[in-house]
């Protein structure tokens, strides 16, 4: 087996110098949410990471999960991690298919047996023996437990994965589980979403890379430095939650301005990620700046919990009431700041910048 190049040497490969890999860390640091006086032991420790294998199972999903990581425009800090990984097998992206392509996946499990990481997405269904989805004449459950057997960890990457998603709603007919209902004896790492947001994913990957092992994670099993805020905390429209000032139809004048969008059902205040941060495409937008509230994608059980149009406090949930008493108190500025400064979540410094191979050259001048 050839040896594996360090990252250092992919990165020099394609016209990245040293000072441009500096750089690559310290934004490296930044997106895993870590304080920056750790972006010298990052550079240290990518400098000798070899290239992992990563094997990539698709079960139950709609492939929105693969368009997402693929729809990421180029070139980005996604693209360079994800390029220096070594993905040996993947459903939607590998060229071979048959019985070459589970070649592939053996012979990748065999030469790096104990070292390679398993990204799923889609859940896995074990109704009557798993019959309801096989791939190469295997259930995708006889599937992920020949790969996680070798692996040393598994990354169930969207909401199917995480939580069961859309397969595993009501009435479950092929009784979808998620990864961590299957998998106990491996470090599970969950990054939901409908699909998930690229860079998390990335990130996730360049936590491992840096430490070997992988981050910090909140209840639900996902890594607390992009899932550790909701999206309520972090929103733009804030400002006018706390002064009561809310879109009541999605034309009204409340709408034009910009108002919460609490009343139309936004999900926000119950909704774990880092939509509001990090955004989508390239940091452009995301669904409650493009006048629509968040359906809570990353929450396990979202579809059945339904009410997408109804405000949460419908009956549909709230955080510690502070939706509710807001809107009940006709959203006095002072009770609505002070609830909302009780979130009981720990909250993580998101810094997520964007960088291109572009930027990383530019630095060299
Ligand atoms: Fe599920 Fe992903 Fe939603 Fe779709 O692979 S998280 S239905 S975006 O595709 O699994």
């Amino acid at each position: 087996m050839t040896k594996a190049k360090t990252l250092i040497e992919h990165l020099e490969q394609q016209g990245i110098s040293r000072r441009g890999f500096l750089k690559f860390c310290a934004l490296t640091t930044s997106m895993m949410a870590l304080p920056p006086s750790m972006a010298p032991g990052v550079a240290r420790a990518l400098e000798t990471a070899r290239r992992p294998s990563l094997i990539w199972l698709s079960f139950q999903e709609c492939t929105g999960c693969t368009e997402s990581l693929t729809r990421s425009h180029s070139p980005t800090l996604e693209n360079i991690i994800f390029n220096y990984l070594s993905l040996d097998y993947h459903h939607t992206l590998q060229a071979a298919s048959g019985e070459a392509a589970e070649q592939a996946r053996e012979t990748a499990m065999k030469e790096n047996h104990g070292q390679y990481l398993v990204a799923v997405d889609g859940s896995i269904p074990v109704k009557d023996g798993g019959v309801y989805s096989t791939i190469a004449g295997i259930s995708n459950l006889e599937m992920l437990q020949q790969t996680v057997e070798g692996a040393a960890a598994v990354v169930a990457i969207g909401t199917c994965a995480a939580f069961g998603g859309l397969p595993r709603a009501h009435p479950n007919p092929t009784g979808a589980v998620p990864v961590q209902e299957l998998v106990r004896d491996k470090p599970v790492v969950n990054v939901s979403g409908c699909p998930p947001i690229p860079v998390v994913i990335s990130g996730v990957l360049a936590h491992y890379l840096t430490f070997g092992r992988i981050p910090d994670l909140d209840d639900y099993g996902r890594p607390l430095s992009f899932f550790g805020t909701s999206i309520h905390d972090r929103c733009y429209r804030r400002p006018y939650y706390n002064k009561g000032l809310f879109a009541e139809t999605f034309d009204d004048e409340g709408a034009r301005k910009g108002w919460c969008l609490y009343k139309l059902g936004c999900k926000g205040p119950t909704t774990y990620n880092a939509c509001a941060t990090v955004k989508w495409n390239q940091g452009t937008s995301f669904p409650i700046q493009a006048g629509h509230g968040c359906f809570g994608c990353s929450e396990p059980d979202f579809w059945d919990a339904g009410g997408f149009y109804q405000p949460l406090s419908a009956g549909i949930g709230s955080v510690g009431g502070v939706a509710a008493v807001a809107v009940a108190a006709g959203a006095g500025a002072g009770i609505a700041a002070g609830l909302a400064q009780q979130s009981q979540r720990k909250h993580a410094q998101l810094q997520h910048e964007k960088v291109t191979v572009a930027d990383l050259k530019e630095s060299e001048s």
